[in-house]
């Protein structure tokens, strides 16, 4: 894994449903993820907060809430993260709502293929964010970043890393889903996602899930890690704007990132949905840079486990 890491605010709630995730990169960093970091031994580099436009929360028009600004927040979410890959850095994009991960892996992916490197997106979710305009029963856009990201969406939300669609559904492995919409779920069928939700983590264990999920990873494979939030059990992470009750207990979370750790194989990753309006005391923020310490590779007995 890259020991160099690059931290990059994008301070938006332009694509949720609910106000306050716009403050979500200063709680993180109040939690103390870059001196956690640090701590183990990385290089990191804060490059600050990118900018954009205000949330000017308006309801939808044409089945998407507030177009033109999530265009313009991707887009400069796209160039930051871009920017970090070419300089051979680990970006950690704090969001902001997931509406900001169209931006972020469509950089990911458009370095992969200059590269020449495999991509698996693991995505950490309550929901499989795999809404279009036609489906969507809220137009926020934060519903929307699988299926734009796999060409379903707007012109200029699907194009923005250069090539449409970014990424193949078959590179993307979900996890913890348990909110799917209606029209959304047949999409997610039609796509055939590889979605590992609650139930199945409930009846097979997240073990089984994240073995699983990152089966048959190629040697030169960037794994690229969207850690909504809302994955997890809102009595352990209430400052969400979309809690879903039945979602991962502590140690389950742990386990997933600890199995991710095991790769080395991390390559980037977004943090997004943490809204410190609802939080209480910053204990969201504080759970969310514990399980990333997981994800950079603190383990209970500082080795591997045996398996
Ligand atoms: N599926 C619902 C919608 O599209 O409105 C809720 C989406 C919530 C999305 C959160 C970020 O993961
Ligand atoms: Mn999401
Ligand atoms: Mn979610
Ligand atoms: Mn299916």
């Amino acid at each position: 894994m890259k020991t160099r890491i690059s931290l990059i605010g994008a301070p938006t709630d332009i694509g949720a449903g609910s106000r306050g995730a716009s403050m979500g990169p200063e709680a993180l960093r109040v939690a103390d993820i870059g001196p956690m970091l640090q701590r183990h031994g990385l290089d990191v580099e804060d490059r600050g907060n990118i900018a954009g436009p205000k949330n000017p929360w308006l309801p939808p028009v044409e089945g998407y809430r507030h177009l033109d600004e999530v265009v313009a927040w991707n887009r400069a979410v796209h160039d930051a993260i871009y920017g970090e890959l070419q300089r051979d850095r680990l970006p950690i994009m704090l969001g902001g709502d997931h509406c900001l991960a169209i931006g972020s892996i469509s950089a990911v992916a458009r370095r992969c293929r200059e590269t020449g490197r495999k991509l698996r997106i693991l995505w950490l979710d309550a929901h499989a964010d795999f809404n279009t305009s036609e489906i969507t029963p809220s137009g926020n856009i934060h519903g929307m970043p699988v299926a734009c990201l796999c060409g379903l969406g707007p012109k200029a939300l699907i194009e923005i890393g250069g090539q449409t669609p970014a990424i193949e559904p078959d590179c993307i492995r979900q996890i913890g889903i348990r909110s799917v919409d209606e029209g959304e779920k047949r999409l997610v069928h039609t796509k055939n996602l590889e979605v590992f939700d609650m139930r199945f983590i409930d009846e097979a264990g997240m073990r089984a899930a994240m073995e699983l999920a990152l089966d048959d990873l190629d040697p030169d494979t960037h794994l690229h890690v969207s850690f909504d939030v809302d994955f997890l059990d809102p009595e352990i992470a209430p400052g969400v704007g979309t809690t879903v009750r039945g979602g991962p207990t502590y140690r389950e979370a742990q386990l997933c990132m600890e199995m991710i750790a095991d790769t080395g194989m991390l390559g980037s990753l977004d943090v997004v949905e943490l809204n410190p309006a609802l939080d209480r005391q910053n204990q969201t923020a504080l759970l969310a840079v514990d399980l990333i310490e997981s994800l950079f590779g603190k383990s209970t007995l500082m080795r591997k486990p045996r398996r």
